[in-house]
């Protein structure tokens, strides 16, 4: 953990979002913060907040000016005052609120008065920053805080909480620590000369090595999921015209938000909507399902089908149950082979005219039958959905799921190290390169709490936050 760094001057800005709203927030933290607010604010009690306790507010007004200035006091608005004092606050600093009314305008005047009386206006992420520099949380738990604001779905909400908490802290930590205890006997054991022994200590901290390897590859794996769960799944719903795949995503979203007609080519753009299903955002595509075009718009038509393809997660592959197979249904299915897919065969409220046994051959999988149009087994279709991709249920390491590019990037450069530590082993190479790759693989995990840092990074990672935060 980093030491706490002093910081003399002392930030503001407003912590609430911009627009109407019941309450506003106004924040400060810093050395000055009771003074700088002391300044402008009047208690109906009359006191100084210099002497307020530690998690206690007061009332009164933010004001123009104090009446000791000689001009006429003119309030700004009527406040909650919240101190909470070095080092028990968001920030290890002292933190003043103002809790006013939430209009834009008040908002603004309050900080101008704040910023007047000594504050600096407050970078993008600047408090979580000193949260970090002062030593309260990790980098990776830094982080999290802003998955949490931006989270789009209770999956997401639950594992930026659980990042919050440390639990992916607590693991790096420990695969850091055993790697060091790995080097330490490596560099211990890189004078010893006598061959059995330097051939037992070889296995040995191959052994050891793979361990850890094998924990840092689990955490990869489990980042797929992770993707999936911060972005939300990608689903394109798929078919030649006709067969009801607008319809089908209205049935999902239990709204008649594409148009369905009975006249084939009628979807030409792509329709794209969201829908949490079991806790997990789902963005929904509708597409055409055009082989050959006959005009301009059913060329570009087919280009924004195979792009919405292209980077899909999931594919509803919708075929008319009412209809037998055709030869566009085949040449359409072989487009998305390779994908992961559900197949649907769709309008089951009519009499069956596919052959299913075709249909199961065509796509190596069981069929699921639905009606879009009575909402007949579309829960299943949902349930299905959700289990495609989480077949097995949540790939984890100890619950853990890793979903962060930077956390992603970081443990695939340290599996790399790793291996490259694993080979010099094998190859029967000398210990001091083993502890050269070993040193790089420390280096780079610790990247991911931020034991080791650059402004740069730390620029990259805090100019994603909103202001305020
Ligand atoms: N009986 C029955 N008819 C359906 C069902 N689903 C869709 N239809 C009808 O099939 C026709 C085509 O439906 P759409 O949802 O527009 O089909 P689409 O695949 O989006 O068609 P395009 O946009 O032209 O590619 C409409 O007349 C729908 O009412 C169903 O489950 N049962
Ligand atoms: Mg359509």
């Amino acid at each position: 953990m980093p030491q706490i760094e002093a910081h003399n001057d002392t930030i503001a800005a407003i912590a609430t979002a911009i627009g109407q709203g019941a309450i506003g927030i106004v924040r400060l933290s810093g050395p000055h913060a009771v003074f700088i607010v002391d300044q402008i604010f009047l208690a109906k009690n009359k006191k100084s907040l210099k002497n307020l306790k530690t998690y206690s507010c007061r009332y009164g007004w933010i004001v123009q000016n104090k009446k000791k200035s000689g001009l006429e006091e003119r309030i700004i608005d009527e406040v909650l005052v919240l101190v909470m004092r070095a080092p028990s606050s968001y920030t290890r600093e002292d933190v003043v609120e103002i809790h006013s009314h939430g209009g834009s305008r008040v908002l603004a005047l309050i900080l101008e008065r704040v910023l007047e009386s000594g504050a600096r206006l407050a970078q993008p992420g600047e408090f979580t920053r000193r949260a970090f520099l002062n030593g309260r949380i990790d980098l990776a738990q830094a982080e999290a805080v802003l998955d949490i604001i931006q989270a789009k779905s209770d999956l997401a909400l639950k594992n930026s909480q659980d990042q919050l908490s440390g639990n992916i802290s607590r693991k790096i930590s420990e695969l850091k620590n055993e790697l060091l205890e790995i080097l330490a006997d490596v560099e211990a054991g890189i004078d010893f000369s006598e061959e059995a022994a330097v051939l037992n200590e070889r296995e040995n901290v191959l052994l050891r090595l793979r361990r850890v390897s094998g924990a840092v590859k689990r955490l990869l794996e489990s980042s797929f999921q992770g993707r999936l769960i911060r972005e939300g799944l990608k689903v394109v719903i798929y078919g030649r015209p006709n067969v009801g795949k607008s319809s089908l995503l209205n049935a999902i979203l239990k709204q008649e938000r594409a148009i369905v007609t009975p006249v084939a080519g009628t979807t030409r753009d792509t329709i794209e909507e969201s829908i949490n299903i079991k806790g997990l955002a789902v963005r929904l595509i509708d597409t055409a399902g055009i082989l050959k075009y006959r005009d301009a718009i059913e060329k570009e038509a087919i280009a924004r089908t195979k792009k919405a393809l292209k980077d899909c997660d999931l594919v509803l592959f919708v075929f008319d149950g009412s209809r037998p197979l055709t030869k566009e249904d085949e040449v359409l299915a072989k487009q998305v082979q390779g994908k992961k897919i559900i197949n649907i065969v769709n309008k089951n409220d009519k009499t069956l005219k596919i052959d299913l046994a075709r249909v199961r051959r065509l796509c190596s999988k069981e069929p699921l039958l639905v009606s879009a149009r009575s909402g007949a087994h579309i829960g299943e279709l949902e349930e299905e959905l959700f289990n495609t991709v989480f077949d097995k249920g949540l790939i984890s390491t100890e619950g853990l799921v890793i979903s962060n590019v930077r956390h992603i990037d970081i443990l695939k450069r340290a599996f790399k190290s790793l291996g490259m530590c694993e080979d010099t082993l094998n190859q029967g190479y000398s210990m001091e390169f083993a502890a050269l790759d070993l040193k790089k693989a420390v280096e780079t995990i610790g990247e991911l709490t931020g034991d080791i840092r650059t402004e740069e990074v730390l620029d990259r990672i805090f100019a994603k936050f909103c202001l305020g935060k």
